[in-house]
């Protein structure tokens, strides 16, 4: 089934996105017949008790009660149901069911992370088809906001905090995720997929994203820089981004803003990782994130310094 979505919403591909449309139709659809309402009955008076002449006065208003309660309680009734409606949508939106598949998902500065049960990760969340899936959320540095549009689900991602969402996709595809929260310089690149599959080529694909047990340390490195969102700051071809470039960045000479210099040994590389505010090279800003010494192994430091010194 083809969906390209319509002029107000994206195409529709939760379990729960036809309740978010729908309520969004009839406030829409209420909004219009009475904005058509309102505005016909204004032109309508406007122009019936428009000033005929130069001696024509306002006359006094003879009340109608009808009219008088009839605009109290029809809006009553109309904000009462959305009222109703969107607490039982949010209600469904919020409880996730008992049964949900859990994985992690890991925000920063400017990258998702995504980690699975059996401890595969990835950069693109990939879920199996007409599964309750739960995301278990973190930031760990600013705030940033889980958006995929396709499944009407949004959610801030705190630092020092849990937050949840869960969705069920009814179909196989692959949907946009977009950090919607403003979170720095490259909010705007902080995208991601979601790509739905059947149950049995997530089982394939979710095997095959385990890190493997004869990777060389230079070869895990690689795949944390990635995974870890290294590359949204450090480039490997000596394009200067947010960070410097990794290309010849070991043994070579650091100058840092507080006129000291140093050599970018594994020791120092290792420093850079855990500490970066200790020392900041000159001519970039104090943003690399801080928390990699806590959020990281003590093996998958190694990895990257090994994989930095190879480039
Ligand atoms: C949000 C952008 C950003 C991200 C993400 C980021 N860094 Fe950095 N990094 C910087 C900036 C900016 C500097 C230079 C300023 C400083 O020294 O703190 C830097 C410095 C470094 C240095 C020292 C570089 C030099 O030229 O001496 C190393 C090594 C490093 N980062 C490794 C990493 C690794 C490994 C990751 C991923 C786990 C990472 N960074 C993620 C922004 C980032
Ligand atoms: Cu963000």
């Amino acid at each position: 089934m083809e969906d390209k979505g319509t002029l107000w919403l994206p195409e529709n591909a939760s379990t729960y996105a036809g309740d978010v449309d729908a309520l969004f139709y009839f406030i829409y659809w209420v909004s219009v017949v009475l904005f058509i309402l309102v505005i016909g009955a204004m032109v309508y008076f406007a122009y019936k008790y428009r000033r005929r002449s130069e001696a024509d006065r306002p006359q006094p208003i003879k009340e109608s009660k009808l009219v008088e309660a009839s605009w109290v309680v029809v809006p009553t009734i109309l904000v009462a149901i959305v009222f109703t409606w969107g607490f039982q949508v949010f209600i469904k939106m919020g409880v996730a069911p008992p049964n949900a598949y859990e994985i992690t998902v890991r925000a920063s500065k400017w990258n998702w992370l995504f980690e699975y049960p059996n401890g595969a990760r990835s950069n693109e969340l990939h879920v199996p088809v007409s599964r309750p899936i739960k995301l278990k959320m973190s930031s760990i540095d600013v705030l940033h906001s889980f958006f995929v549009p396709a499944f009407r689900t949004k959610q801030d991602v705190v630092p020092n905090r849990y937050t949840y969402v869960w969705f069920e996709a009814t179909r196989q595809d692959t949907f946009q995720v977009m950090c919607t929260e403003y979170c720095g310089q490259q909010h705007s690149t902080m995208l991601s997929q979601v790509v739905v599959q059947s149950q049995g080529d997530f089982n394939t694909w979710l095997a095959e994203n385990l890190i493997d047990e004869s990777a060389t340390p230079a070869e895990r490195g690689e795949l944390l820089y990635n995974q870890q969102g290294c590359f949204a700051c450090h480039s490997l071809d000596g394009t200067t981004g947010s960070g410097p470039t990794f290309q010849g960045l070991s043994g070579s000479q650091r100058a840092f803003t507080d006129g000291t210099t140093a050599t970018a040994d594994a020791n120092y590389l290792r420093e850079a990782i855990i500490n970066p505010a200790a020392q900041v090279v000159q001519g970039f800003a104090p943003v690399m994130p801080g928390q990699y010494g806590t959020t990281l192994t003590a093996e998958e430091i190694d990895a990257l310094v090994a994989y930095i010194q190879e480039q």
